[in-house]
């Protein structure tokens, strides 16, 4: 009975928002925005669009609108819990504190594998598209040197070193990563701009004929791959304790990025799909290759530019989401703390972020990419539907709670976001579901072995009852 206690044992709120970890406050709600498009808008738009359109045709427009409905519904979760529980950990931050430790262990665990592989998945697209620019510029790379072994190569090179550039900046502050996120985020929605403002002229409406060849599924199949698109507005959450006036401007920056970027998505893919008929866009670079057989090669050279801006900033906030998931976790005992000890000069978790580059590192040097963007899909979807679930509980659990930002229609709203996410969950992959399982049953085991016997809160509350 004890044992069952202990695993459900919740944290206070108090604990989850206020403990100060040595970070930095320095994030205003337009920072926090630009942290958004800069992890949404990446290898989705700049990869997948082309291959979502081939599922859906011209209909893929429905596609991106039906994802973001999915994914707004669960912002509108995220919003409420981040201005009400607060705290760097997210997902598991708000498990911890409404269902207590051993979900919270299970979602953190998946949260950092989904985090770490998402930004594993990104640096891939990243390096297919820089070594494409450097072989338009003259410059090959060995294909050894910028490929996985499973795809004809030995390592990919580009992959792994933008991982550790990228640590370099995370290290050196959040401030300063803040700053370089913002820049890039501009390039990127400039050439997106130009794309959008070159195509536009070439619209051809022939090309909308027939507008959705496969129908409704056609539409949800799209809606199912195009999903990877909007991951990273649940990001911005881990920010919450260098945020300036976390309350009011993390809903802002969920809401307005995830806005933004819907908007963006919609002109791509129906500029995209006037400019080139749907089944010549089974290609990798859709956005840059249309450009480029319209005849525009030197703007087409430039997206491919503004991409590799794109995909970097993409990558840049996934990694720092899951050094701030860590952080959290480890700040409650269940992982070692000694890792995630801040650094007083920087205020960044200096060791953390160097041991996670140099793992995430390796795998984008080595690992295939297909299968891993499925996994990515699979841990989100799962930390999307807990925080659902965190909503409808805790209006019960604590109906009184002061929460700034409020779910409308709660609970239909979180009802529908969890039901959502699951209907995408049932269409991935067998593989995915097993490897979900054995990933999780290796985090349990830790768990029992490490987490239990470190846990801030069991600990504490083995104290209480021994003096009680
Ligand atoms: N949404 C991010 C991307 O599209 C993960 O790259």
């Amino acid at each position: 009975m004890t044992l069952l206690k202990n695993l459900f044992q919740t944290k206070s709120f108090h604990d989850n928002s206020n403990a100060s970890l040595g970070l930095r406050r320095c994030l205003t709600a337009t920072d926090l925005t630009f942290l958004g498009i800069g992890a949404i808008i990446g290898a989705g738009v700049f990869v997948l669009t082309g291959f979502a359109a081939t599922q859906a045709g011209p209909a893929i427009i429905f596609s991106y609108l039906l994802a973001a409905f999915v994914c707004g519904l669960n912002a509108l979760a995220y919003a409420e819990l981040a201005s009400s529980v607060g705290g760097c950990g997210s997902a598991y931050g708000y498990a911890y504190a409404v269902l207590g430790e051993l979900v919270a262990w299970i979602i953190g665990w998946d949260l950092l594998l989904a985090y770490g592989m998402n930004a594993v998945t990104v640096s891939m697209g990243w390096s297919a598209y820089f070594t494409e620019a450097l072989h338009a510029a003259g410059i090959n790379i060995p294909k050894s040197l910028c490929a996985d072994p499973l795809h004809g190569g030995v390592i990919n090179l580009p992959a792994m070193l933008i991982i550790l550039l990228l640590a370099k900046i995370l290290a050196t502050g959040i401030k300063q990563s803040a700053k370089f996120n913002k820049i890039i985020v501009f390039v990127k929605l400039g050439v997106i701009a130009l794309f959008i403002g070159i195509g536009s002229f070439y619209f051809d409406a022939a090309n909308w004929k027939p507008f959705a060849p496969f129908g409704l599924q056609g539409i949800v199949n799209g809606a199912g791959l195009i999903f990877f698109a909007y991951i990273g507005f649940d990001t911005i959450t881990t920010a919450a304790e260098e945020a300036v006036n976390p309350k009011r401007d993390l809903p802002i920056g969920i809401i307005a990025s995830l806005g933004i970027c819907t908007l963006v998505y919609i002109l791509v893919a129906g500029v995209l799909t006037g400019i080139m008929y749907y089944p010549t866009l089974n290609i990798g670079s859709p956005v840059a290759t249309s450009l480029f057989k319209l005849g525009f090669h030197f703007s087409a050279e430039i997206i491919a530019i503004g991409a590799i801006a794109g995909l970097t900033t993409a990558i840049l906030v996934l990694y720092y989401g899951s050094t701030r998931i860590f952080l959290a976790m480890a700040r409650d005992g269940l992982l070692p703390k000694s890792i995630a000890k801040i650094d007083k000069k920087t205020h960044t978790p200096r060791k953390l972020i160097w041991m996670l580059g140099g793992i995430f590192s390796l795998a984008a040097g080595i690992l295939p990419i297909n299968q891993i963007a499925e996994f990515v899909n699979f841990g989100v979807l799962t930390a999307f539907c807990i925080v659902s679930i965190c909503v409808i509980v805790l209006r019960y659990t604590q109906p009184n709670l002061n929460r700034p930002f409020k779910t409308p229609w709660s609970p239909l709203v979180p009802i529908l976001g969890v039901i959502s996410c699951l209907y995408l969950m049932k269409s991935l992959s067998a593989i995915t579901w097993l490897s979900f399982i054995i990933w999780t049953v290796i985090g349990l085991v830790f768990y029992f072995k490490y987490g239990r016997a470190n846990s801030v809160i069991l600990n504490r509350s083995v104290v209480l009852e021994n003096t009680a």
